[in-house]
C-alpha cells in the first residue's frame, strides 16, 4: 500500500485558540504531505539517510528509525542494509504507529522493520549500528535530550553512527530572522497561506524547541562521539552525521 498524499489544510481556518501541536489522528492524515511542504530538504534527506545508514550497519546489528512516523526512514533503508540487521521503527502516537503498520512491508530477503509503540526516552538502544533520529529530537524537553544521546551513543557498537536531523536555531538574533523568514517564504511557497503558518507557528511554539548547531555538537562530544560533522543544510533545517 502507498501512502495517499492528503492535502495539509489543518489551519487554513480561522481558530479562537490554537491548541499545542499534537501528532494525532488528524496530522497522520496529511502528515506526508505536511512534512513535505514545512521541512525544506526532507524529500532529499530520505535517499540520503538510506545511503548513508548503508555504510555504517554493520551485520546482525540493530538499525534505529526514533520517531519513526510514516516509516519513510526505515523504508529508505531497508533495502540498503543488509538482510541480517533488523530495523526497529519506534513511535510513541498511536495513530503513526496504526497508519506505519500498514505502509511498511516486510519481505523476504530484506531486513525486517519491528514497529514499537513507545516512548524513544524510555526504550533501551542496544546492539546498533545506526541510529536515525530524523526531526525527532527537537520534540524532547531540552533537558531530557542528553541523555537521551548518551543512551543512543552507549547502544552503538564501536564505529557505527548517528544521523540525527533537526531544524536549528542561530544564536544571533539577527540571523536567527532572517532563516525564520525564509522558513515561511518556503512554506508560502509551497502554498500555506499566512493564516496557515502564523497559526501553525503558535501550536509548534512551545513543542518544537530548536537548538543551534553548536549546541547539536557540543552535546554529541559531550557524549562521547569521535566527530559530528553537518552533512546537509537547507535553510534552518540541517542533519548531522555523528560516528562511534
Ligand atoms: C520521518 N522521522 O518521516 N517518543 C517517540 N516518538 C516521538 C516522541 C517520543 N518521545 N516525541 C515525538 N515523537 C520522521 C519524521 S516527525 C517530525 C519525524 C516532524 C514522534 C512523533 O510522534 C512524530 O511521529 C515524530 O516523532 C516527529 O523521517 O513532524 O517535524
Amino acid at each position: 500500500m502507498s501512502l495517499t498524499n492528503i492535502y495539509d489544510d489543518i489551519y487554513a481556518n480561522p481558530r479562537n485558540h490554537v491548541d499545542s501541536f499534537k501528532f494525532d489522528e488528524e496530522v497522520v492524515q496529511v502528515f506526508t504531505d505536511m512534512i513535505a511542504r514545512s521541512v525544506p530538504g526532507y524529500m532529499l534527506t530520505l535517499p540520503l539517510i538510506g545511503l548513508l545508514g548503508s555504510q555504517y550497519a554493520q551485520p546482525n546489528s540493530k538499525v534505529y528509525d526514533l520517531g519513526c512516523s510514516l516509516g519513510a526512514v526505515s523504508l529508505s533503508l531497508q533495502p540498503q542494509v543488509t538482510p541480517d540487521c533488523t530495523i526497529m521503527a519506534v513511535d510513541n502516537s498511536s495513530a503513526m504507529i496504526e497508519k506505519c503498520r500498514q505502509v511498511v512491508k516486510n519481505e523476504v530477503g530484506k531486513a525486517p522493520i519491528e514497529l514499537v509503540e513507545a516512548d524513544i526516552r524510555s526504550i533501551p538502544i542496544r546492539d546498533a549500528s545506526v541510529v536515525v533520529l530524523n526531526f525527532t529530537l527537537q520534540f524532547i524537553a531540552p533537558d531530557q535530550r542528553a541523555e537521551l544521546i548518551q543512551t543512543i551513543y552507549d547502544g552503538l557498537r564501536p564505529g557505527g553512527a548517528l544521523i540525527l536531523s533537526e531544524k536549528v536555531a542561530f544564536e544571533d538574533a539577527a540571523q536567527n530572522g532572517r532563516f525564520t523568514n525564509l522558513h515561511h517564504n518556503f512554506k508560502r511557497a509551497n502554498g500555506y497561506s499566512d493564516l496557515e503558518i502564523s497559526q501553525k507557528r503558535t501550536a509548534i511554539e512551545n513543542v518544537l524547541i530548536a537548538d543551534s548547531v553548536p549546541q547539536h555538537q557540543a552535546r554529541l562530544t559531550e557524549a562521547g562521539f569521535s566527530s559530528a560533522e553537518v552533512w546537509f543544510q537547507a535553510l534552518n533545517f540541517m542533519s548531522i552525521f555523528a560516528l562511534k
